[in-house]
């Protein structure tokens, strides 16, 4: 019975959503990133008529004036041109502060034998991306975070195929995230656009991973896309001399166990297996590390063995661009490359999917990931089409990312405030990501509340559906000065562990002064001193992220002395320079051990 339950639970989880390939860069691609001209439209006058009704003869038709007499308002062949992948606000001067429709176009050939199928791939566009190819609507798809794709095998022409999409980032009210955040809205094409070409039947999503809390076991589940649904299939792994042969099923589908002798994952050895999944039609491989995440009690267990979470937080903000959207392999190198020099096992890429090379270089590199969809601050708890749009969010980054051992923890939601509507929401999301991937450890970053002037509890009631408590708080910025810590008392209702996933305050690097003084170097690596030394105390918790590694661009943040649109609670500069605190929360890091 429980193997039925299991079997229909897998089914309806390879089914429910409409997702997209995964591991891409492994398959036959053609690139169609690189310069993308472009339509500037803030009335958006290439989508409606003057009667603000949808265009039959929009901009996506991308028309070119046959003679000299004809009238057309737009072209995009003589207009302006982005780079893709990017934002556009760090691109062109003029919209620096832009939120609204900007058209991009490109143009391309592609020759596709009648044996197979050819996929358009966007990793993230944001917010709002309506697609169309040769002048007709592909899809329209909402969520700046995730990637989407659209089946053009039979729309594509040897010749001349051009692509246009609409890109909005307006903030919305209902949209997740909602229209209030305290990062930079950066707009457009903001990942790789890529071509996709596969065979009639192909390997669409696999999931290969060690089997909950048992280290011997890997649990497999493959399906195929196409009509050749029933195929036999070979994992193998060679350097752990495994070969496993299966079937699929009528509906494409296999789910298996295979016994395995594996160099386990860690931070101290991310050991990476080359694992290839063969059908009859295809063929994928994959660099997959192997790890088991639980916990008991208040501990933390990876591959058994306690572990402290000694972490930062992170933005998908490029370094050294004065803020731009990181979306390359570099970027993920700098950004993930100070937080190994901060001493880091560990990192929270707030506050929303980040692109791919940041968990496949966290893979790489060793570091556990906290992975995180934009359900931030005040959302529209009781809109249901808020919440399928957090759902798709959830449920697409956790079918990217399932076969990545540094994930350990998905975090349904950031700060949100307590309240019945809420609860059902996130409670809802919960169940589906344990549906998706029965593996890892759910969590949030969620809010305390003084129950007298000295003691901070947390009792969120979503606490009860989590398995790891994250707990923001920013005693010394906020809330007091960093001398306050010293009398805090931590409490919790709950029996599990709590990661500290937000503490920090501001400093401009090179302001130098008292620890009393706001802003300066001196006072931010006091708090980092004092909060230490207070969580340190608490054997409830279990790490820490603290807020954060870089400075972020955000237009929350006015003050013009120090400010200037940045969140300067960065322990590093955008050009890399490292504040007093970095060295404070390095040497604390570097006296814990684990492994
Ligand atoms: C928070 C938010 C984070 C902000 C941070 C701040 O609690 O979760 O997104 O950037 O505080 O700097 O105020």
């Amino acid at each position: 019975m429980k193997q039925i339950l299991t079997y229909l639970l897998f089914f309806v989880s390879l089914n429910t959503f409409a997702q997209t390939m995964i591991n891409i860069e492994n398959r036959l691609t053609t690139s169609l990133n690189g310069k993308w001209n472009i339509i500037i439209d803030p009335y958006e006058n290439g989508y409606y008529d003057y009667r603000y009704e949808p265009h039959a003869e929009g901009y996506f038709k991308n028309a070119i004036e046959k003679n000299e007499s004809e009238l057309l308002e737009y072209s995009f062949d003589t207009d302006e041109m982005l780079y893709v992948p990017g934002d556009w606000n760090s691109q062109m001067e003029k919209l620096l502060f832009y939120e609204g429709t900007v058209w991009y176009k490109n143009s391309f050939d592609y020759d596709l034998s009648s044996a197979k199928r050819l996929f358009i791939h966007f990793g993230a566009v944001n917010y709002d991306a309506k697609v169309y190819l040769n002048g007709e609507m592909l899809g329209h798809h909402e969520g700046g975070f995730t990637p989407f794709q659209y089946e053009i095998t039979d729309k594509i022409k040897a010749k001349g195929n051009f692509v246009v999409v609409k890109v909005d980032n307006k903030r919305l009210q209902d949209a997740v995230p909602t229209v209030n955040t305290d990062w930079y809205n950066y707009g457009g094409i903001t990942r790789p656009v890529t071509l996709i070409e596969t065979e009639k039947t192909f390997i669409s999503e696999y999931s290969i991973q060690l089997k909950k809390g048992d280290k011997g076991t890997i649990a497999g589940k493959i399906k195929l896309d196409g009509s050749s649904k029933k195929q036999k299939i070979t994992v193998t792994i060679d350097e752990a001399s495994i070969t496993k042969e299966v079937e699929t099923d009528n509906n494409g589908i296999v789910e298996f166990e295979i016994n395995a002798e594996l160099v386990l994952w860690s931070p101290n050895s991310p050991k990476l297996y080359q694992v290839k999944i063969e059908s009859e039609t295809d063929m994928i491989t994959d660099k997959i590390g192997f790890r088991t995440i639980e916990t008991r009690g208040t501990d933390i267990l990876l591959n058994g063995k306690t572990i402290y979470l000694k972490g930062i937080s992170i933005h998908e903000e490029a370094a050294y661009q004065n803020g731009a959207r990181a979306f390359s392999k570099d970027h993920a190198k700098v950004l993930l490359g100070w937080a190994k020099e901060l001493s880091c096992n560990y990192v929270r890429l707030a506050h929303y999917t980040h692109n791919e090379a940041m968990v496949k270089m966290a893979d790489e590199l060793g570091l556990l990931v906290w992975a995180e969809i934009p359900v931030y601050w005040t959302i529209s708890w009781e809109k249901e089409a808020t919440y399928k749009n957090a759902e798709n969010q959830l449920a697409t980054m956790i079918n990217r990312d399932k076969n990545r051992a540094s994930i350990i923890l998905w975090s349904m939601a950031n700060e949100t405030p307590v309240s019945e509507p809420r609860f059902h929401f996130l409670s809802d999301l919960v169940s589906t990501a344990r549906e998706l991937d029965p593996s890892r450890l759910i969590t949030a970053a969620m809010e305390r509340h003084y129950t007298d002037d000295k003691t901070l509890l947390i009792d969120d009631p979503f606490g009860e559906l989590v398995d790891v408590l994250g707990c923001n708080a920013y005693i010394g910025w906020y809330d007091g000065l960093p001398e306050k810590c010293a009398d805090i008392k931590w409490e919790t209702i709950y029996n599990k562990p709590v990661v500290i996933s937000e503490f920090g305050g501001g400093a401009m690097f090179g302001n130098h002064g008292d620890k009393l003084e706001r802003w300066t170097e001196e006072y931010q690596e006091d708090l980092y001193i004092e909060n230490i030394k207070m969580f340190e105390k608490v054997d409830f918790i279990k790490g820490m992220t603290p807020w954060i590694l870089k400075d972020f661009k955000s237009p929350r943040r006015h003050q013009p002395r120090i400010q200037n649109f940045w969140n300067v609670k960065g322990l590093v500069t955008d050009k890399g320079d490292k504040k007093k605190a970095f060295y404070v929360l390095k040497e604390f890091y570097d006296s814990i051990s684990n492994e």
